[in-house]
């Protein structure tokens, strides 16, 4: 658990009325910070105790709290820059706007008027599998690490959320305070990278990953917005130093700049996000990966420190059977409903059917593997145009 900052310089509590629980502290009754109703007193902080314990509880590897006015997040800005520069590409949803024009994203506010403070969770996803620069099989195809689970991670994170509020509203309830929370997993306009900084769980990396110095990058994040003023955490310091390894690894020169990644350009966005047709000069650095990137996360000394980037024993994130590294021949030659079937409830089935084709046809064709030209003659007949052009790519790649 990320603790909640001491209210005493050097943690130097000294105070009868303070309580320690694991490494955070609180001071209980503190005036400063009270909420005070019916004459019966709650402190923010026993408040913000509570949604950390439960955070804990639902099995959070770390949780903190983050300031919500715009003034405390002064990354929010490079937002405005980054999609008026057009890097968000064909991510519309990122570009919705408020009634008088500005991005939803750039405050807490336009998700919810009310919110004070915003509760940051984050869980991790590493399963004991190896890096995908670790392996190097041209039969199979690489899916990025956050979709090997059998149950989609929103569903995972939202039903721990779920329970950090109900602790919450219990608290509240029990101390006649009005309450409104509101939970999201990318679900809501919400920078939650620059929420989980300021909540000092982790710093943005130069792959623009939110990274924690002991659990690495492999984090999955959740956010509760509250009505509630609760203490705030210390923004994490950043500790990629010198480095430069995820940005001199990015096969399509997706991170233009430290900490700024062109969308556009990112294997992860041309893989799930992207529709129809993939730019010709991008496929070859697109290599195996048929669904999602991990390379700048693989490279990335924080989470190959051994004793960082611990595996998770979850089930839910425990690989289900096909996902890791599967057998592009195998892909190839599902049909729809097979795909259906083995895609149930994972992430993968966003690239939809037509569009995890193509990204087959474009891995089998930088594998150089000749095996594939049967497989890819007969996708080149694809009643989807886009499948059937890239597998004459592939082929023409093979065989030029
Ligand atoms: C759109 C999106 C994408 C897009 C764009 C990614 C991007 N880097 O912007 C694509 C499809 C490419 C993508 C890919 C991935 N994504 Co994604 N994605 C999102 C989503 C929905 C919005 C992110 C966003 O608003 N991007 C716009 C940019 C500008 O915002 P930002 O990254 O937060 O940027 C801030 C920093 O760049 C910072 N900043 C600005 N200038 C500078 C300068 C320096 C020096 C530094 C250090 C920082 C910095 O300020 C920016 C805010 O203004 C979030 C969920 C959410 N609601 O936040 C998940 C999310 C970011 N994705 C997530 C994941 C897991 C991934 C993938 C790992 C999946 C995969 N393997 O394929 C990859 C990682 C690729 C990468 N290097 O980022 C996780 C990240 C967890 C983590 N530990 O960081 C999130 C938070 C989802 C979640 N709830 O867990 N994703
Ligand atoms: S996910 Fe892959 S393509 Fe995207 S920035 Fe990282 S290394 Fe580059
Ligand atoms: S690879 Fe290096 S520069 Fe990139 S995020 Fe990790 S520590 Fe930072």
């Amino acid at each position: 658990m990320v603790p909640i900052p001491c209210c005493r310089p050097n943690n130097s509590c000294r105070s009868n009325n303070i309580r320690r629980l694991g490494s955070a502290c609180i001071e209980a009754n503190a005036v400063p910070g009270a909420i005070q109703h019916n004459k019966r007193m709650v402190s923010s902080e026993e408040l913000a105790q509570t949604a950390m314990q439960a955070a804990h509880h639902a099995g959070f590897d770390l949780a903190g709290i983050a300031p919500v006015e715009r003034e405390a997040l002064p990354e929010l800005h490079a937002f405005i820059e980054w999609v008026d520069a057009g890097h968000a590409g064909e991510m519309k949803y990122l570009e919705t706007r408020t009634e008088t024009g500005e991005l939803r994203r750039v405050a807490a506010k336009n998700a919810a008027p009310w919110v004070r403070s915003m509760i940051v969770c984050a869980l991790n996803y590493n399963a004991d599998k190896p890096y995908s620069m670790d392996v190097n099989d041209p039969e199979r195809g690489w899916v990025s690490r956050y979709a090997w689970g059998a149950k989609d991670y929103h569903d995972a994170l939202l039903s721990r959320l779920r329970q950090v509020e109900a602790a919450l509203k219990d608290a509240a309830a029990a101390n006649d305070l009005a309450l409104e929370t509101r939970s999201y997993v990318d679900t809501g306009p919400i920078l939650e990278r620059v929420y989980a900084r300021h909540a000092g769980i982790g710093w943005m990396g130069k792959n623009t990953c939110l990274i924690n110095q002991k659990m690495g990058s492999w984090l999955f994040l959740g956010v509760i917005l509250t009505s509630l003023e609760l203490p705030v955490g210390t923004p994490a310091a950043d500790h990629c130093g010198s480095c430069t390894r995820c940005i001199d690894a990015c096969p399509t020169d997706a991170l233009i700049a430290p900490g700024k990644l062109d969308a556009r350009l990112c294997i992860a966005y041309l893989t799930i996000e992207k529709r129809g047709s993939i730019p010709v000069e991008l496929r070859s650095g697109i290599g195996q990966q048929i669904f999602g990137c991990d390379i700048c996360q693989d490279v990335c000394p924080w989470n190959r420190k051994s004793g960082n980037a611990p595996p998770t024993s979850l089930p839910e994130f425990q690989p289900k059977e096909g996902l890791y590294y599967p057998e592009l021949r195998a892909l190839a030659q599902m049909d729809e409903e097979s795909y259906r079937q083995a895609f149930r409830g994972s992430p993968v089935k966003r690239a939809k059917y037509a569009g995890l084709r193509r990204n087959v046809a474009i891995a089998m064709g930088n594998s150089g593997n000749q095996k594939f030209i049967p497989d890819l003659e007969s996708m080149a007949r694809d009643s989807d145009p886009v499948v059937a052009e890239h597998a004459e790519w592939a082929r023409k790649k093979i065989v030029p």
